[in-house]
């Protein structure tokens, strides 16, 4: 059983309906169990252009899939709540990121853990902070030094509602 961190994110057709349903997707994965899920957040867009603003979380998950089986079963998700791949950084009904296989990193050329630009992005850090304060990084360092170091500029926590 390997403990996953999974990054969620949506800025298009209701966001926080998106990554309520994607809670719901990912809690039906075969062979996995949801554990968690952090409180969701607003974040203002990063990357070029003007995009609406995000919602943000993060997700762990206990699974038996590989980590190349969960991006298959990531990828159907986010597929069926009709996401169309068309540009790099262009916006999105639903973004869902292996943060976090285990302590594995891994790279090839359809994946790498940790997501390589996790550490520079406070929707990401703040969100996995909330579920899991004491994570020590597959590095060595410790997310909530790397949380603090990236800062909670551009995000808002979102009322539950
Ligand atoms: N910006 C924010 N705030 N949240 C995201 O989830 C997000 N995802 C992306 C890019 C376009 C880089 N910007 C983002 O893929």
């Amino acid at each position: 059983m390997t403990t996953a961190y999974i990054g969620i994110g949506s800025n298009l057709d209701q966001p926080l309906q998106q990554v309520q349903a994607a809670i719901t997707a990912l809690s039906q994965l075969p062979q996995s169990r949801l554990v968690a899920h952090s409180p969701w957040y607003g974040s203002t867009a990063i990357g070029p252009g003007q995009q609406a603003d995000y919602v943000n979380g993060v997700a762990e998950l206990d699974t038996r899939l590989s980590a190349h089986d969960l991006l298959d079963a990531l990828q159907a998700i986010e597929q069926s709540q009709g996401r169309v791949r068309s540009e790099r950084w262009g916006a999105r009904t639903l973004d869902l990121d292996i943060l976090l296989y285990g302590q594995q990193p891994m790279a090839d050329t359809r994946l790498v853990v940790p997501h390589p630009r996790m550490l520079e992005r406070p929707f990401v850090l703040q969100p996995l902070l909330a579920l899991a304060p004491a994570l020590v990084l597959p590095d060595g360092s410790y997310l909530r030094d790397r949380a603090a170091a990236a800062g909670t500029e551009g995000l808002w926590l979102l009322e539950h509602a």
